[in-house]
C-alpha cells in the first residue's frame, strides 16, 4: 500500500533564480556569502500567482505540492523570525509560503514543504558530518545552535502554514537525533517524514532522479525528478527530458506502488517557465488517461522483460515503457481470451485474438505450439513520445501463470 498521494509537483524556488542558472550557483561560482545576499535587493516576483501554479499541478493530476521552503544557500522563502536572509526583506516582501499555502487550500491539493540541513548562510550551520556544506571565514560549527535554530523554523512552518502532508528534509545530517522527527510530529501528528533527515529512516524512502529495480517497494517511497536535467532550480538553458523519458520512469516506479514528485524551477518573476509548464501538462494528460492501471498489484511476468503488467481482480493491465518496432503483440504466455482489450492512452479498442502465431508452428513436426494472446494494430505511431497501457478485461479469470 503506497503513500496516501501518489504524484505531486516539486518547486525548487528561490533567489538562485535570478541567475537562470542552477540552485547550487553559489557553491559552484564560490560566491561569497555577502555578495550572493546582496541578491535579496534584486527578488521581486510579480507574476507569481499560486493559483496557477496550483491549476497546473491539480490539471496533471497531482495531489500535492512539495515547495524549497529553504535550501542550501539558507534564504527563506518563508517569514521566519530568526534570519534576516528571508522573503520579507526583498522588494516583494510577502510570504510566498503563505500565499502558496493558501492557494493549496482554495484548490483542495496538499502542501509539503522541503527544509535543507544545511544552511550556507548560518555562521553556525557547518556540520562537518555532513555533505554540501559550504562555511564562510569567521563560522563556527555549533550543532547544539544550529540544532536550536532548526527547531524554530520547524515550528513556524509547521505551525503557521495550516496542515503539512509531508516534510522533505535535505541532505541527511549523519547525525542520530530522534528528538528532530519527534518535535517535527508534535507539531503534525499526521505528517510523513522522509529518510533524509537528523539519522532517521523516517517514513518515506526519497529515490532521486532513477528507477529503482524491483516489483514492489517493501516500504513508502517518493521518487523525485526534475523535468530537466540541468538543474533543480530555474536554468535558462535547461535540457529537458523527453516525454518518453519521463512517463517510463513515472509508470514504472508507480507500477512499483511508489509516488512521484516532479519538479519544476520557476523564474525570477514568479512564473513557470513555458516548456515546463508544457511538458507537466503533457504529461498530466498521459497520467490521467493511464493512472487507472497503478491502482492495481504489480504482477504476471510476461516472458517479454520489457512490458511491465498490473492486476486488479479480473483486469490486467500490460504496460509498454519502450518504443514499438511493430504494431501487434503477443503477451506470451497468457491464452486466456478476454472480453476487451483498450489502449488506456485515448480510450480506444484494440482488435485482439487468441492465435498460433507463424512463429509458433514446429514446422518439421507441424505441431501448433500454445495458442496466446495477440493484440492487434496497435497504433505506436500516435504515441510516438509516451508509455503505452493496454488494459485487458477478462472473463471472472484469475490471471495465474
Ligand atoms: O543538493 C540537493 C539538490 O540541489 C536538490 O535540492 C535535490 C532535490 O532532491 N536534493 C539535493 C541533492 O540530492
Amino acid at each position: 500500500m503506497g503513500m496516501p498521494k501518489k504524484f505531486g509537483m516539486f518547486v525548487h524556488w528561490g533567489l538562485y533564480a535570478l541567475t537562470g542558472y542552477h540552485e547550487q550557483v553559489r557553491w559552484r561560482f564560490h560566491t561569497p556569502r555577502e555578495l550572493y545576499r546582496s541578491l535579496m535587493d534584486k527578488f521581486n516576483p510579480v507574476d507569481y500567482d499560486p493559483d496557477e501554479w496550483v491549476k497546473l499541478a491539480k490539471d496533471a493530476g497531482m495531489e500535492y505540492i512539495c515547495i524549497t521552503t529553504k535550501h542550501h544557500d539558507g534564504f527563506c522563502m518563508f517569514d521566519t523570525k530568526y534570519t534576516d536572509f528571508n522573503i520579507m526583506n526583498t522588494p516583494f516582501g510577502r510570504d510566498i509560503l503563505k500565499e502558496l499555502a493558501d492557494a493549496c487550500e482554495r484548490g483542495g491539493i496538499a502542501l509539503s514543504l522541503y527544509y535543507s540541513n544545511p544552511d550556507w548562510n548560518c555562521p553556525f550551520g557547518y556540520n562537518s558530518a555532513s555533505s554540501h556544506q559550504m562555511p564562510s571565514p569567521g563560522d563556527e560549527e555549533d550543532t547544539e545552535k544550529y540544532r536550536a535554530f532548526v527547531k524554530n523554523q520547524l515550528r513556524e512552518l509547521l505551525t503557521n502554514y495550516g496542515r503539512i502532508y509531508t516534510l522533505f528534509w535535505d541532505i541527511p545530517t549523519n547525525i542520530a537525533d530522534p528528538s528532530m522527527n519527534e518535535f517535527v510530529r508534535s507539531l503534525q501528528p499526521d505528517i510523513l517524514i522522509n529518510d533524509r533527515g537528523w539519522g532517521d529512516k523516517g517514513d518515506f524512502s526519497t529515490p532521486e532522479r532513477h528507477v529503482p529495480d524491483g516489483t514492489k517497494f517493501e516500504r513508502y517511497t517518493e521518487a523525485c525528478q526534475s523535468v530537466g536535467r540541468q538543474s533543480w532550480g530555474y536554468c535558462a538553458d535547461e535540457d529537458y527530458y523527453t516525454k518518453r523519458f519521463l512517463t517510463a520512469g513515472i509508470d514504472k516506479i508507480r507500477v512499483m506502488d511508489g509516488s512521484y514528485l516532479l519538479n519544476v524551477g520557476p523564474m525570477p518573476n514568479g512564473r513557470i517557465p513555458k516548456r515546463a509548464q508544457d511538458i507537466i501538462r503533457s504529461i498530466g494528460s498521459w497520467y490521467n488517461n493511464v493512472k487507472e492501471a497503478f491502482d492495481a498489484e504489480p504482477c504476471l511476468l510476461l516472458e517479454d522483460k520489457s512490458l511491465l503488467t498490473t492486476q486488479r481482480g479480473d483486469t490486467l493491465y500490460v504496460h509498454i515503457p519502450k518504443p514499438l518496432d511493430v504494431c501487434g503483440l503477443t503477451l506470451k504466455p497468457l491464452d486466456v481470451m478476454p472480453k476487451s482489450v483498450t489502449l488506456l492512452n485515448d480510450g480506444r479498442a484494440l482488435k485482439y485474438a487468441v492465435t498460433t502465431r507463424p512463429e509458433d508452428k514446429d514446422w518439421q513436426t507441424h505441431i501448433m505450439r500454445r495458442q496466446t494472446l495477440h493484440v492487434f494494430n496497435i497504433p505506436a505511431e500516435d504515441f510516438p513520445s509516451e508509455t503505452l497501457v493496454l488494459k485487458i478485461e477478462l472473463d471472472n479469470e484469475k490471471i495465474k501463470i
